[in-house]
């Protein structure tokens, strides 16, 4: 291994953490890694990685940490204590939170004398190291950019912005668009089984759908970042007497159907706003708030 490739440590060897240590020493680079349960090290120590004997030990100033446990809660009990100098340490975290998790992170290790970016991996550890596996990151560019060079080794690493909690939310905002489709999706499953067609036939329809309903996302976000909606395909009124049909339709054939009663009561309440002559992304001010009534 290149010795004058720039280092990395890696905090936390669970599924994913051995994932990003493996990533980082088939790219190359000299690894560090630390672990609750030391045995989890083995068979990266085997491949090259050094284990190291303590925490502070794992972050020498200078260095870019990985940081990927369970929790946040496991963030502070591991190094928020005084036997660990995090001063002029990049800590990068990969551990799922909130993005008020995010923020208050980033207070406490500027506190601590730490650089801090927080990061969500878009990825199961099977897929880290090939380009599928997006790493989303946020916090200042300037913490970033130095260590783009050994980020690459995990995937595709987009920088959202300087905000710490954007990585936070993009990642639950994803969550939120895939067991949507995928809801929906089961949905119209449950439907078409009704008269016998099986998923794997209707499955082909859906795609269909769903990619057609993704065309129509960058036009839907300029009327919403507009703020004006004007019904150029169809108006939220018409929308609303299919939904009554989807409503009548999962209760005649016997499928659950308080999917389709959650997408026709959003709908009714901007229509009670007087919605119903715009476009469906006016539902923005529904979801922008929490509910009223
Ligand atoms: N696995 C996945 O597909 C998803 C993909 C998207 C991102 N998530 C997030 O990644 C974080 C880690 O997930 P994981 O799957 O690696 O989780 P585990 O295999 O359970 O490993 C957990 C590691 O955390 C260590 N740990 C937990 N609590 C503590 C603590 N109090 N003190 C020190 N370490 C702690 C644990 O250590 P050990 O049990 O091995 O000693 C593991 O190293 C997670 O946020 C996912 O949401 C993964």
């Amino acid at each position: 291994m290149e010795r004058n490739e720039p280092s990395v440590t890696v905090i936390g060897l669970g599924l994913m953490g051995r994932a990003l240590a493996g990533a980082f020493l088939k790219a190359g680079h000299p690894t560090t890694v630390w672990n609750r349960t030391t045995a989890k090290a083995d068979r990266l120590v085997a491949d090259g990685a050094r284990l190291a004997p303590s925490l502070t030990a794992a972050l020498r100033p200078g260095t870019l940490a990985a940081v990927c446990l369970t929790d946040y809660p496991a963030l502070y009990e591991l190094l928020d204590t005084d036997e660990v100098d995090l001063t002029g340490t990049t800590l990068l975290q990969l551990t799922s939170g909130s993005s008020g998790q995010a923020r208050d992170a980033a207070r406490w290790a500027e506190r601590r004398g730490a650089r801090y970016l927080d990061g969500a991996i878009m990825a199961v550890p099977p897929a880290i190291g090939t380009a599928e596996a997006v790493i989303l990151t946020s916090g200042p560019r300037t913490d970033l950019d130095p260590h783009r060079p050994v980020l690459d080794a995990l995937g595709t690493v987009d920088h959202l912005g300087t905000d710490h909690g954007l990585a936070a939310l993009y990642d639950v905002a994803g969550l939120a668009m895939m067991w949507s489709v995928l809801n929906a999706w089961l949905q119209g499953t449950a439907l078409v089984r009704t008269a016998g067609v099986d998923a794997t036939t209707y499955a082909g329809f859906a795609r269909t759908i769903a990619a057609g309903v993704a065309d129509w996302l960058p036009g839907y976000a300029e009327q919403i970042d507009s703020g004006s909606f004007p019904a150029e395909v169809s108006a939220l009124e018409t929308d609303a007497r299919a939904m009554a049909h989807l409503v009548e339709e999962s209760e005649a054939v016997g499928v659950n159907a308080e999917l389709p009663r959650l997408i026709q009561a959003m709908a009714h309440r901007a229509l009670a706003a007087g919605h119903g002559g715009e476009q469906y992304p006016v539902l923005i001010e529904e979801f922008s708030r929490p509910r009223r009534d």
